[in-house]
C-alpha cells in the first residue's frame, strides 16, 4: 500500500508565494486520490504491490495492459507530487551549492539562463503537466511531461518538478501562470536539489 507522505511544514508555510487554500486541496484532495486509485489499481497483486513507485513508474511497459494506464496517470501523480512537496521549504534556499551550481552552470550558462529556460518550458506546456530538471545519464537536462507522466517512464531521473497544472495555482494566480512560476522559485529548496543530483 502506497501512503500519502505528509508535507513536512504547514499548509500556510509557503505564503504567501504559495497560498494555504491551495496547499491544502493540493495535497489533500489531488495528491491524496493519486494514492487511492494507484491502491486500487494494485489490489489482489501482490508482486506489484511488493514494488516501489520508482520500479512501477520506469517499467510501465511489463504491467498488465489493463492497470497500465491507471498507473501511469496515479502512480505518475503520486511520485511527482512527492517530489514536489519535498522540492520546496518555507523561505526556500536561496542558490543550490556549488557541485550543483557548477552543473547548472555549465549546462545551462548560468542559474539565471537555468531558471528562465526552466520557465519557458513551464510557460509553454500546453494544458496540464510539469517542467522539470533531470538528470539522463550524468547530464543535466530541461524537461516537461504531460499530465502526470513521469520522466521515470522515459528513463531520465527528476531531480526538480514545476507543477503547472492548474490546481497548483489557479486561487492565488487563476491564468498568471508565469507569475506562479516566478514566485515558485522563492520557495525551492536547492539543498534537496542537490542532494538528488549526486545519490
Ligand atoms: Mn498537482
Amino acid at each position: 500500500m502506497f501512503e500519502l507522505p505528509s508535507l513536512g511544514y504547514d499548509y500556510a508555510a509557503l505564503e504567501p508565494y504559495i497560498d494555504t487554500k491551495t496547499m491544502e486541496i493540493h495535497h489533500d484532495k489531488h495528491h491524496a486520490a493519486y494514492v487511492e486509485k494507484l491502491n486500487a489499481a494494485l489490489k489482489g497483486n501482490p508482486d506489484l504491490q511488493s514494488k516501489t513507485i520508482e520500479q512501477l513508474l520506469s517499467g510501465l511497459d511489463s504491467l498488465p495492459e489493463d492497470i497500465r494506464t491507471v498507473v501511469r496517470n496515479n502512480g505518475g501523480g503520486h511520485h511527482n507530487h512527492t517530489l514536489f512537496w519535498e522540492s520546496m521549504k518555507p523561505g526556500g534556499v536561496k542558490e543550490p551549492d556549488s557541485k550543483l551550481a557548477e552543473a547548472i552552470s555549465t549546462t545551462f550558462g548560468s542559474f539565471e539562463d537555468f531558471k528562465a529556460k526552466l520557465g519557458e518550458a513551464a510557460v509553454g506546456r500546453f494544458g496540464s503537466g510539469w517542467a522539470w530538471l533531470v538528470k539522463n545519464g550524468d547530464k543535466l537536462e530541461i524537461y516537461s511531461t504531460a499530465n502526470q507522466d513521469s520522466p521515470l517512464t522515459d528513463g531520465k531521473t527528476p531531480i526538480l518538478g514545476l507543477d503547472v497544472w492548474e490546481h497548483a495555482y489557479y486561487l492565488k494566480y487563476q491564468n498568471r501562470r508565469p507569475e506562479y512560476i516566478e514566485n515558485w522559485w522563492s520557495v525551492v529548496n536547492w539543498d534537496v536539489v542537490a542532494k538528488r543530483l549526486t545519490s
